[in-house]
Formats: C-alpha cells, sequence, structure tokens
C-alpha cells in the first residue's frame, strides 16, 4: 500500500537498562506500542518504531562491579535477551533496536548538547546533593528521609541515596518553566491519562531548579563535547545517563542529518509512570532549547502487578515474558494485558484472570464463532463462501455495527485505549454470538437453505472484520482467522518478525467476501485452556 508522507507515525519505546532480564512489565509496554505500530502500518501509515536499551549510566556500572564482569559486557549481554524477547518471543515489529552504546546516538547527542549549549542553557558549576543510583536521579534534602537504620532514601521511589558532590555542567531547567506551562495549557493531549499529566503540571508549578546534567565520578556514558563557548572543567565529563538516554529517540530519526524531520517529530513516546516527568518536562525543555520540534503525545502506562502485589526480586514473584508466552500463547498474553485493563491504569495478573480471558473472549466468543460458522459452511456449502439472499432486519443490524468498528478502533487507538477499543470488538462480538443462536442456522439447514446461507455469510462477515481488525494485538491467530477465510496477505505488519508479514492491510475493510469463492478446510484456531 502506498504511504504519503504526511501518513506517517514514528513511535518509541522507553529503552530499558539492561541491568537484568526482561519482566512482563517491560513486555507490556512493548506489546502496547507493537500494537500502536501495527494498527498504524495497517491503516496505511508509513510507521516507524523504535525500541532498545538504555546501556549507560552509574546503575549500570554498579551492577557490573558486583557481578565482577565489565560494564561493556553487561550490557552486550543483557541487552541480547531484550532483543531476543523482542524477536523469539513477543513478535515485536519493531524498525530499529537501538542501543545507547550505538556510534550514531552519541554523534545525536552530543549535538544536542552542543545546541543546547549554543542557545545559553549549559554553564559549569558544583553538584552537591542526594544522588539514588537506582532511580539515576538527583533528589534534594526535602525529598528524602532517613530510616531508622540511618540509611537516607527517596521519599518518593523509597531508594537508597548517596551524597554527592562534583563539577557539574547544568542545564537551565528554570528558565522554562513559563514555556512548559504554556506547551501543557495549549496542547492538553499532550500527555495522558489526564491524573497523570496533571502530577507533571502540579510539578512544574511548584517551580523548577536547574538540572545537572554530567558526571566526573565515573565514565560509563556519552563524553560531553568541548565547549563552545569557552568553559573548562577541570576533570572529565560524560553526560547524565537520562541526557544521553533521551536522545535517542532523535537518533532514531537520523539526527543531526537534515532528513531526519522526515520522521521526526515522534508521534508517540510510549513510558511507564515512573519516567514520566523526564518525559514531560526534561524532554521538551531540552527539545525546546536546541530549537528542535517536540514529541507530539507521551502515553503513560501504568504499572504491572503480581495479584496486586508490587514485582520485586526479593518477593520471587518476578514473571518473565517468556514463562508467560510458553504457557498461555503469545497472542493470549498480548490479548490479556491490554484488554484486562486500561493503559493508564496500573493492573494486576493472576493466573485465573488470564485463563478466564483466553477461554470467555478468545475460545467461546471468538474461536467458537469462527469455527461453528466455518464447519457449517464446510458441510453444507462445499467448503466455499455461501451466496446471501436479501438481508432481513437482524442481518443488517449486525452487519452494520461490524461496519462502524473500524472508525471506533481508529479513534481509541489514537488515545492508547486498547482496552476501549476491544471491549467494544467483544461487545460486537457478543452480538453477533446472540445473531447466530437465534437465527439458528443448524435447523435452517433443514428447513430454508437460502436463509441459511444468508445467516453463515452474515457471520462470516463478521468474523471477516473483526479479524481484520484484531490483527495488531492478535498476530498469529487473526491471521489464521483471515486464512480460513480465504483471503490473501497484502498488507505488511510490521519489518521484523515473520506474523507481521503476510498480514492485511484495513484497505480491504469495504470488501466483502465473494459467494462461491473456496475455502480451505477449517481448524480450530482458539482451543479451550483446560
Ligand atoms: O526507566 N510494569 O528503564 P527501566 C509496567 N532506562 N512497566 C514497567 C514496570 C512494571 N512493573 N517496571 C518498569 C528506564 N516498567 C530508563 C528509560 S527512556 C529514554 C529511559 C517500565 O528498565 C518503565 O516505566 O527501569 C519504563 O517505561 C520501562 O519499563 C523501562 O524501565
Amino acid at each position: 500500500m502506498s504511504s504519503t508522507p504526511d501518513r506517517r507515525y514514528y513511535v518509541t519505546t522507553a529503552i530499558a537498562y539492561p541491568n537484568g532480564e526482561p519482566h512482563i512489565g517491560h513486555a507490556y509496554e512493548y506489546i502496547g506500542a507493537d500494537a500502536m505500530a501495527r494498527f498504524k502500518r495497517l491503516d496505511g501509515y508509513n510507521t516507524y518504531f523504535l525500541t532498545g536499551t538504555d546501556e549507560h549510566g552509574q546503575k549500570m556500572q554498579q551492577t557490573a562491579e558486583k557481578l565482577g564482569i565489565t560494564v561493556a559486557e553487561l550490557a552486550a549481554r543483557n541487552s541480547a535477551q531484550f532483543k531476543r524477547i523482542d524477536d523469539e518471543v513477543l513478535g515485536i515489529s519493531y524498525d530499529r533496536f537501538i542501543q545507547t552504546t550505538d556510534p550514531d546516538h552519541h554523534v545525536t547527542a552530543q549535538e544536542l548538547w552542543r545546541r543546547m549549549e549554543a542557545n545559553g542553557d549549559i554553564y559549569l558549576d558544583r553538584y552537591a546533593g542526594w544522588y539514588s543510583v537506582r532511580d539515576e536521579r538527583f533528589f534534594t534534602e526535602d525529598e528524602t528521609e532517613v530510616a531508622e537504620d540511618g540509611t537516607r532514601t527517596a521519599v518518593e521511589t523509597g531508594t537508597e541515596v548517596t551524597w554527592t558532590e562534583e563539577e557539574s555542567y547544568f542545564f537551565r531547567l528554570s528558565a522554562y518553566q513559563d514555556k512548559l506551562l504554556e506547551l501543557y495549557r495549549t496542547n492538553p493531549e499532550f500527555a495522558a491519562p489526564r491524573y497523570r499529566f496533571n502530577e507533571v503540571i502540579r510539578f512544574v508549578e511548584s517551580g523548577l531548579e536547574d538540572l545537572s546534567i554530567s558526571r566526573t565520578s565515573f565514565d560509563w556514558g556519552i563524553d560531553v563535547p568541548e565547549s563552545s563557548t569557552g568553559m573548562t572543567p577541570s576533570a572529565h565529563h560524560v553526560m547524565y545517563v537520562w541526557v544521553d538516554a533521551l536522545s535517542n529517540y532523535l537518533t532514531g530519526s537520523g539526527f543531526p542529518n537534515e532528513s531526519y524531520t522526515q520522521r521526526w517529530p515522534a508521534d508517540l513516546h510510549v513510558i511507564g509512570k515512573d519516567i514520566s516527568r523526564f518525559h514531560c518536562v526534561f524532554w521538551p525543555a531540552f527539545l525546546m532549547s536546541a530549537g528542535i520540534e517536540l514529541p507530539r503525545r507521551v502515553i503513560i502506562h501504568g504499572f504491572l502487578n503480581n495479584r496486586g502485589e508490587k514485582m520485586s526480586k526479593s518477593l520471587g514473584n518476578v514473571v518473565g515474558p517468556e514463562e508467560w508466552v510458553n504457557q498461555y500463547g503469545l497472542d493470549t498474553v498480548r490479548y490479556f494485558l491490554l484488554r484486562e485493563f486500561s493503559f493508564g491504569a496500573d493492573g494486576s495478573y493472576s493466573h485465573e484472570a488470564v485463563v478466564g480471558r483466553h477461554n470467555a473472549d478468545l475460545a467461546n466468543n471468538l474461536g467458537n464463532l469462527a469455527q461453528r460458522s466455518l464447519s457449517m459452511v464446510a458441510k453444507n456449502c462445499n467448503t466455499a463462501v455461501p451466496t446471501p439472499g436479501e438481508l432481513t432486519e437482524a442481518d443488517q443490524g449486525l452487519l452494520d455495527a461490524v461496519e462502524a468498528l473500524l472508525e471506533h478502533s481508529r479513534a481509541a487507538y489514537e488515545i492508547q485505549d486498547f482496552h476501549g477499543a476491544l471491549e467494544h470488538t467483544w461487545s460486537v462480538l457478543a452480538k453477533a454470538n446472540a445473531y447466530f443462536a437465534d437465527q439458528q442456522p443448524w435447523v435452517l439447514r433443514k428447513t430454508d437453505t437460502a436463509r441459511m446461507e444468508t445467516v453463515l455469510w452474515v457471520t462470516l462477515e463478521t468474523v471477516r472484520r473483526i479479524a481484520l481488525l484484531v490483527q495488531p494485538v492478535l498476530p498469529t491467530a487473526a491471521g489464521r482467522l483471515l486464512d480460513l477465510l480465504g483471503i490473501d496477505a497484502d498488507g505488511d505488519a510490521g519489518a521484523t518478525n515473520a506474523s507481521g508479514a503476510g498480514a492485511r492491510s484495513f484497505a480491504a475493510w469495504n470488501d466483502s467476501l465473494v459467494p462461491g469463492a473456496a475455502l480451505p478446510k477449517p481448524e480450530p484456531v482458539f482451543p479451550r485452556y483446560e
């Protein structure tokens, strides 16, 4: 399908610290961004999807020291793990897997820095304050508290902070308070959901301090470029890991090559709730300073909890994506994570909840309807698309509800309401199941075969459109359903994985099944989970 430049879409995930293995929380973010990317590709957008790993900083350095390996080794080893999970386990259709150790990323980050300096927003001073290595973040004294055992921790995140005193470059964040508030006022959709965006706004309203943006006490990072304004540091500085990390989104666009504006600005940054401040405050301020267009939107998803409990290594309840996918199948995991709770909210999972969704929604509502109608067609219509006669009000009512689904999903995906899109789609599926039960085609088989064919045709049309529409969430199963309906692949949901190629674009939405066309032998797509 041809795509025009204004129909382009650039979506990113946060880049994870590869200081450990990916967990289901990471997978959740990738699956959300992946569904978004697939939807846009199938809808005819020239889509670019960036994900990857954030490899520098003190946390990586300390983890490597504890493990007794070099930090480069740690980064390479775990980054490969993240990439493998994306490729082989989750079927993530990214276009580039960026690593902040990539050479072109160093060029981008340094150029961003130079432009901020040229704009007069970077100065050299001394930093003295509290730093949390776990959070890779500075805290003011009143954002910390001292525990009974004498350790000082950050109130917000509960992580240990250490006193840090060193020469540092600063970014004049304080100069951007009004500009940021103006951005939020004029772009109410800049970040979502609203309650998380409001937290960001309150933080900015309460006043911004300049931000320390370099470190001298370790060197695992991107070198600060030589000053163009005559500043002379007394030590070697590497960039604060968040300046380095955030600029990855620009690297993915090709910046500073002139052609970067063909991709930039990013349409959507998908991130978790713990890093909203970095994306909604620091990042737009850096870009404003450098004179670069701002991203259009930040969607802030919630955290996944295990039966309502925070996932943590010490509780031993961290779930690996591979474990889940092996147990339930990829499509079920994807469906569960996007259907069970809304993307902005925190969500809780349990074995019972995943199995419940699989059996009720996938095996019963979708799988059974497809299987029952297709096997009737095989037995009674010579395994070919049935021929519809005149449509009754009931037929037309169902077809109309199904037809409206594409516009509904488009609007829902525009605000990353995957939950709402699926909920509504399944409510129409429920209508289709009720229609099938009411019309009783198995009775019509004996009394009125012409009418039976109409009912079966209407049902298959319903399955066809719903399968088309849910490909971004259920790439494998929806693809198989479309195979069973004899529909040729014409689209590409993503460059990197097998289930992406061979997709059907939404351009086929207004086609319809051709009476008499031969169908393959039906087979069940969603066996029940026992
Ligand atoms: O923050 N549930 O990396 P990270 C849902 N390197 N999402 C979760 C989660 C959970 N239980 N735990 C983490 C970083 N996440 C930085 C990002 S971007 C320029 C740099 C999400 O490995 C988290 O919110 O700690 C973030 O969006 C992503 O996983 C990576 O987290």
